[in-house]
């Protein structure tokens, strides 16, 4: 996968991109990343990348010009999607990850200041993708949080232990509890089952944990999951009233 970026401050780039999962993409020939600087497609003498808003108010919004020459350099085929990071866009989900994951190019754009000229919107974006709703000073840290979410999701870059189909969200529903050695710590002992052998029972022991968890922090979640007739059954005997959908046949 080739991703590139567009910013006025390429370097904030630079650490996230070199370090753990990042640099093993990058270093297994799964991932190749550039930061590119917006203000490199300035023409003027000054390399002038923003101006005043029209209408007056205050901040500086970023020159269409300079930035759809920018996306158009790094974008020569019309399949790449061009997508700018703000809180405008679709909430990026494990879902919107795993359909980029899937893309051989992407093209991120960062925005900085009050914003970008709507008509770079019109002429050369192509998707737009919010991490959240709060408002960041730029794009840059939207596109890393996007970049490490996508490429985790690149097949190889994990290894063989990084199973993604156990993660949080990937089943719609949050991971229950983990835990390693010491058997006690501090007084509080793993749950027995964990060190019991009978794998048939952790993996039941795991589900539960993952349901009761779920529904204690995002019932929102669990209304969504594809439940089992079993799921829902504990989950009843656990005083849930199952308001869900109905169980769909293949559901586990
Ligand atoms: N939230 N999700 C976000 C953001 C900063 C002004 C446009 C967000 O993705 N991006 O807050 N971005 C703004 C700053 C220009 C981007």
């Amino acid at each position: 996968m080739q991703i590139d970026a567009l910013s006025l401050f390429p370097a904030m780039f630079a650490s996230v991109m070199s370090a753990s999962m990042m640099w093993k993409a990058q270093d297994r020939g799964l991932l190749s990343f550039r930061a590119h600087d917006i203000r490199d497609y300035a023409t003027d003498k000054h390399r002038q990348v923003d101006d005043t808003p029209y209408g007056g108010g205050g901040g500086m919004i970023l020159k269409p010009d300079v930035l759809v020459r920018a996306i158009e350099a790094l974008r020569p085929a019309r399949e790449t999607p061009a997508i700018l990071l703000s809180p405008q866009g679709r909430l990026l989900t494990h879902q919107v990850a795993a359909e980029l994951a899937h893309l051989p190019r992407l093209v991120l754009v960062c925005g900085h200041y009050e914003g970008i000229d709507e008509r770079v919107r019109q002429l050369a974006i192509t998707d737009e993708i919010s991490i959240g709703d709060y408002v960041l000073t730029g794009g840059e840290l939207a596109a890393l949080v996007l970049i490490d979410a996508v490429v985790r999701l690149v097949p190889g870059v994990l290894g063989a232990a990084g199973a993604t189909d156990r993660d949080s969200h990937a089943h719609g529903l949050l991971e229950g509890a983990h835990y390693t050695r010491p058997a006690v710590f501090r007084g509080l002992p793993v749950p027995a089952i964990l060190t019991s052998g009978h794998h048939a029972e952790v993996a039941r022991w795991r589900r539960r944990q993952a349901l009761l968890r779920t529904w204690q922090r995002r019932p929102d979640l669990l209304e969504k999951a594809q439940l089992s007739a079993e799921d829902r059954e504990w989950l009843r005997g656990q005083g849930h009233t199952p308001l869900g959908p109905p169980d769909r046949p293949g559901g586990s």
